[in-house]
C-alpha cells in the first residue's frame, strides 16, 4: 500500500539497492488485508509482505529490509554498527511508528 510507511521503506531499500520487484498494490481500507488469499501470505493481515518464492513469504517490514539489505552496506556486519541499525529499527517500531505515523495516517485519511 504506497501510502504506508511500512510498505514504502521497503521500497525504499529495493529502490536504494536497485533490486528487481514487482509491488502489489494491496489496500487494507477497503479490506484486502482480511481476505483468506492475503492471510495466507501473511496469517497476521498486514502489509507489507515479500514474497520471496511460491512457498516463502516474509512479514514486519524491518525484518523484510534485514533480508533485503544483507550483506550490503545498508546492513554491515560490523557488531556494532549492524547494532546501531537495528537500534533505530527498533525505535522506529516502538516510538515512532505507533505514535506519529498512525495519528498522521489516522488524522490525513479522516480529513
Ligand atoms: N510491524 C508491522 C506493522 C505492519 C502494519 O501495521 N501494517 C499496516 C499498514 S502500515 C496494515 O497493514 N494494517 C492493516 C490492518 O491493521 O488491518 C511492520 O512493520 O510491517
Amino acid at each position: 500500500m504506497s501510502s504506508s510507511g511500512n510498505c514504502y521503506k521497503v521500497r525504499l531499500v529495493l529502490e536504494q539497492l536497485n533490486l528487481p520487484y514487482e509491488w502489489t498494490e494491496v489496500d487494507f481500507m477497503n479490506g484486502a488485508t482480511r481476505t483468506d488469499a492475503f492471510r495466507k501470505l501473511n496469517p497476521n493481515a498486514k502489509v507489507p509482505v515479500l514474497i520471496i518464492d511460491d512457498d516463502t513469504t516474509l512479514s514486519e517490514s524491518d525484518a523484510i529490509l534485514c533480508y533485503l539489505a544483507e550483506g550490503t552496506p545498508l546492513f554491515p556486519s560490523d557488531r556494532l554498527e549492524r547494532a546501531q541499525v537495528l537500534q533505530w529499527m527498533f525505535f522506529e517500531q516502538y516510538s515512532h511508528e505507533p505514535y506519529v505515523a498512525v495519528a498522521r495516517f489516522v488524522s490525513s485519511a479522516s480529513s
